[in-house]
């Protein structure tokens, strides 16, 4: 598929993935998403891509869902094309590591987006929010529940009912991204944390993935059961085996994805 609203480069294994809307501070419209859904399926796909970076722009990351795009929408409308559901369902069905590079506004579906990503490197410019509120609607790609689970109920409940933005040093504060560093470095520490992921072996990296994402969906028990097998799986692989022989040898271990 030739993209219009997104640019995909693939290098040293991780796919970078832009949100290419300037005019609309990358605003998400049925295009943007639809392309976004195939560029992560085919990353996914790919072979060559161990890790996968989503980034937008110095000012926006994505000021959220195309408003222009939805205001003369009906209910009916939305309703029978499950407005964003399928597009975004795909994303979560990758497997793979996915980073979000936030710069600027990530508001609503922008901040949505961004927390359907594995984890969040903000800029020190990084503004995140719900704002639906102020449109007479609500959040409804995760904002009341991927926000409520990352940073609580009182900053969640906030955030969606007065619709203010939080800097990046809150966002920090409350769990919801995983580091902050200067607005000129947001793509070399986040294409270095990458990187660092596409070192691992793919196993480990796709079971860490997936035992995380299972601890907001069955009680504790249930996934540290989940946990401790996946664990256990691990020895039938032969990177277990390059690793902790390398770990005892004293060098850098090879691994093979096996
Ligand atoms: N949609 C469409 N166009 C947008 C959006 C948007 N969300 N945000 C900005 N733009 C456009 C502006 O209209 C403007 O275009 P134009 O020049 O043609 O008028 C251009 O981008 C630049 O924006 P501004 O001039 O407003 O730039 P400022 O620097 O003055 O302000 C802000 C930046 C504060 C980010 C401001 O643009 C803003 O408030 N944007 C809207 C933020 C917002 O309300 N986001 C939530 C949208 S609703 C949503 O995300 C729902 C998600 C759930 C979907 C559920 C599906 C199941």
């Amino acid at each position: 598929m030739a993209y219009e609203t997104i640019i995909v480069e693939i290098e040293d294994h991780i796919a970078l993935v832009k949100l290419n809307r300037p005019d609309a501070l990358n605003a998400l419209n049925a295009q943007l998403l639809t392309e976004l859904a195939d560029a992560m399926t085919a990353a996914q796909a790919n072979d060559k891509v161990r890790c996968i970076v989503l980034t937008g722009s110095e000012k926006a990351f994505a000021a959220g869902a195309d408003i222009k795009m939805m205001s003369e929408k009906s209910y009916t409308e939305v309703f029978t094309e499950d407005l964003f559901g399928g597009e975004t369902a795909e994303i979560g069905r990758v497997r793979k590591p996915i980073i979000a590079a936030v710069s600027g506004y990530a508001l609503g579906g922008g901040c949505e987006l961004a927390m359907l990503c594995d984890f969040i490197i903000a800029s020190d410019t990084a503004k995140f929010g719900q704002p639906e509120v102020n449109l007479g609607v609500m959040a409804g790609i995760g904002g009341t529940q991927r926000l409520t689970r990352a940073i609580g109920k009182a900053k969640a409940m906030d955030m969606n009912l007065t619709g203010r933005f939080m800097d990046a040093e809150e966002a920090e504060r409350a769990g919801l991204v995983s580091r902050i560093v200067p607005a000129k470095k947001l793509m070399e520490e986040t294409m270095a944390a990458a990187a660092k992921i596409a070192e691992k072996s793919m196993i480990s990296v796709s079971a860490i993935k997936e035992a995380v994402n299972r601890s907001f969906e069955v009680p504790l028990a249930e996934g540290l059961l989940f946990e401790r097998r996946l664990f256990h799986s691990m020895f039938a692989t032969e990177d277990q085996k390059e690793g902790m022989a390398a770990f005892v040898e004293k060098r850098t271990p090879q691994f093979r994805d096996r």
